[in-house]
């Protein structure tokens, strides 16, 4: 991997991003960034073509206050517009919001911006389609006869529903990458040929992969990293499968040199990791990289939002863990009640969450960086079964923090979660979305989270 910095082009096709708005109950930057289109960036101007970014959800927008107080390690709050319950979910007591920058901002910004000559949306969660929606009707407002592309995970997961509804003139699936290569060419008639003189590009090894293109945000407050894509377990309630099947991984030394250009040249000191599975194959992966990170000396944090496996935790990668500065620690643990999870998974058993447990204290984790997701709201489960993992999980020391559950298309568990939702779930994602708790088992409601809530902080 390595940076993509062509200076801007004379006569090469203008293409414009853009990450457009959640629409949700609730949502907060929690180092969240759409590093699947920034690394398409990276790629497109790698082939000669010229991008300009647009971000929906930019925290640092020109007409943002300047300071943001509530910013810690680069996370915070995103400005919220309040915008009516969709269709289906009048009855929902909570309130619905469109979260980023004004409406009228993004339109401003649109119009100040040269033709494109291809728009490029991406997407993320499944029921955050709304946002999509509402972003590409402004985007088609402004520029009527560029074409645009969607692609991205709602993109992907609900293929149909985005092609009927997301109102985007293309819809890819999948990585795309090549696709989006060959669509730029037969749209703009610009043939991409890659310009930058490194490995040439090959989207099967993640080390010919340009870094995304943070440069092109108005801050570069902390850097997402990818060093693996897909997984090798099979969670029933999960799509990493679907979205990236098989397992590939980045070598050490081209992650320790991403994080190395990312302090070095923006002074990023928060990088989170995104992968699905960072410490399998720990031996060849994390341990290397971990200790060529703490050979380099620099005062930077690291953090797991994204939740590392239990199983892969040893002594000695708890140990790299903490000196290299992991900071915010996610465990997938899902629920403690081990004799019965074999019908959701197979990624930890009773003895894997103790020793994992047991080697991150004794690297020195504390309780308050250290947390394990347990998962709430699955078809057929009870609220005991939730309360008695909290209650688990707090004994050894460590902190339970609740997931709820979205069921998601394309997994293993979609067909029981559709047989045990009061909504319909098939006839619109809006009904996965986890705030509304899509497959709950009566007589779980709002005082049950509550009640969860109580439970871990007592
Ligand atoms: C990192 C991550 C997070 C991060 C934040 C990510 C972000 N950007 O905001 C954190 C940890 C905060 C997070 C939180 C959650 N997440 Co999450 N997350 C992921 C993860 C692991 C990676 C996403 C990612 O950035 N991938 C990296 C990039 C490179 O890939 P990409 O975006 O797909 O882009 C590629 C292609 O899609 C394509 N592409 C992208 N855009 C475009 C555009 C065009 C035009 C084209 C052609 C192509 C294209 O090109 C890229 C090529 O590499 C995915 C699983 C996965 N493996 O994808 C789950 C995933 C998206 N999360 C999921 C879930 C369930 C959640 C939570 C709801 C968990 C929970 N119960 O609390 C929360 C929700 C948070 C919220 N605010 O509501 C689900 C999706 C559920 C759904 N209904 O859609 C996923 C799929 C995991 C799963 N369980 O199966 N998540
Ligand atoms: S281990 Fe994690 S990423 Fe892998 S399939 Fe299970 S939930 Fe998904």
């Amino acid at each position: 991997m390595f940076i993509s910095g062509l200076p801007v082009r004379k006569n090469s096709p203008e293409i414009l991003l853009i990450n457009p708005w959640i629409h949700d109950f609730a949502a907060y930057d929690f180092w969240a960034k759409p590093v699947g289109l920034l690394t398409l960036a990276s790629i497109l101007r790698q082939h000669g073509l010229n991008v300009s970014y647009m971000d929906c959800l930019d925290r640092f927008h020109h007409n943002m206050p300047k300071t943001d107080p509530h910013a810690r390690n680069g996370r915070g709050p995103y400005l919220k517009t309040r915008a009516l319950n969709p269709e289906g979910l009048h009855d929902v007591n909570r309130n619905f919001s469109r979260y980023g920058i004004k409406k009228r901002w993004f339109i401003e910004d649109l119009r100040a911006t040269p033709r494109p000559d291809l728009v490029l949306v991406t997407s993320l969660m499944t029921y955050w389609y709304p946002g999509v929606k509402e972003t590409i009707e402004i985007i088609k407002e402004i520029f009527p006869k560029t074409p645009l592309i969607l692609g991205g995970i709602y993109a992907t997961l609900c293929y149909s529903h985005a092609l009927q509804q997301s109102g985007a003139d293309i819809v890819v699936k999948g990585q795309g990458i090549e696709e989006l290569l060959e669509l730029t060419k037969k749209l703009t008639g610009f043939t991409p040929v890659n310009k930058q003189g490194g490995p040439e590009f090959n989207a099967d090894i993640l080390d010919t992969y340009p870094y995304p293109a943070f440069d092109l945000q108005h801050q570069v407050n902390y850097v997402p990293l990818i060093t693996s894509k897909g997984c090798p377990f099979a969670c029933s309630y999960c799509a990493s499968n679907f979205l990236n099947p098989g397992f590939k991984q980045r070598s050490p030394e081209s992650v320790i040199q991403e994080i190395e250009y990312w302090h070095k040249k923006y002074k990023v000191k928060d990088f989170v990791f995104y992968d699905d599975a960072l410490l399998v194959n720990s031996a060849n992966h994390a341990v290397p990289m971990l200790e060529g990170i703490i050979k380099k000396g620099y005062n930077i944090c690291f953090h797991t939002p994204n939740a590392i496996h239990m199983r892969e935790i040893t002594e000695t990668n708890a140990i790299l863990m903490f000196k290299a500065g992991f900071r915010t620690l996610r465990l997938g643990l899902e629920t403690t009640l081990f004799e019965d999870r074999s019908s959701i998974d197979r990624k930890v058993t009773e003895y894997d969450f103790k020793k994992a447990v047991t080697c991150l204290k004794s690297a020195g984790f504390k309780k308050n960086n250290t947390g394990a997701y347990l998962l709430a709201g699955l078809p057929g489960q009870t609220i005991d079964s939730v309360k008695a993992s909290i209650k688990t999980v707090k004994q050894t020391g460590i902190t339970p923090i609740i997931a709820y559950y979205t069921p998601i298309p394309h997994t293993e568990m979609w067909s029981r979660a559709v047989a045990s939702s009061r909504y319909d779930l098939e006839s619109d994602p809006i009904f996965t979305n986890k705030a509304i708790l899509p497959c709950r088992l009566d007589p779980f409601s709002w005082e049950t989270i509550s009640s969860f809530k109580k439970l871990v902080f007592s």
